[in-house]
């Protein structure tokens, strides 16, 4: 019994997703989110629960924006050094500029996103991260 119980915590644990490092991110699939003045482009963002993604973040103004997420970012699994893209659950992106992070998330929910720079998401930079 106790044999069992340490092959389940050997094996059968480390493979499954939420205890990390099996998600093979070759095949994610990729999601363009724009950020404008002030919208968020889509307004809802929509991928499934259990598969890969990888998330572009293109900011088309020339000012700043942000994309803050931290609930869906703290849920979300993603490789370490796409991980250190965030802060405290913020993509910051100047203006004109890219960012890349993939996600893995394995249960479904809805997450709210906003951009924090002051005044922005009262003009409208708001919108929902759903994961089905
Ligand atoms: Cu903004």
């Amino acid at each position: 019994m106790i044999l069992y119980r340490l092959l389940f915590l050997l094996f059968v644990l480390p493979a499954t997703p939420v205890f990390g490092q099996s998600v093979d991110w070759s095949n994610a699939e990729t999601v363009t989110i724009t950020l404008s003045s002030f919208e968020f482009a889509p307004e809802t963002i929509e991928i499934e629960h259990g598969r890969p993604y990888r998330l572009v973040f293109v900011n088309r103004s020339s000012g700043g924006h942000n994309f803050v997420a931290r609930e869906f970012f703290r849920t979300a699994q993603m490789p370490a050094e796409d991980r250190a893209r965030l802060d405290r659950g913020r993509i910051e992106l100047d203006g004109g500029e890219r960012a890349e992070v993939r996600v893995f998330v394995a249960e479904p929910g809805r997450y709210d996103v906003h951009c924090s720079h002051f005044m922005h998401s009262v003009f409208g930079m708001t919108g929902d991260l759903v994961v089905r």
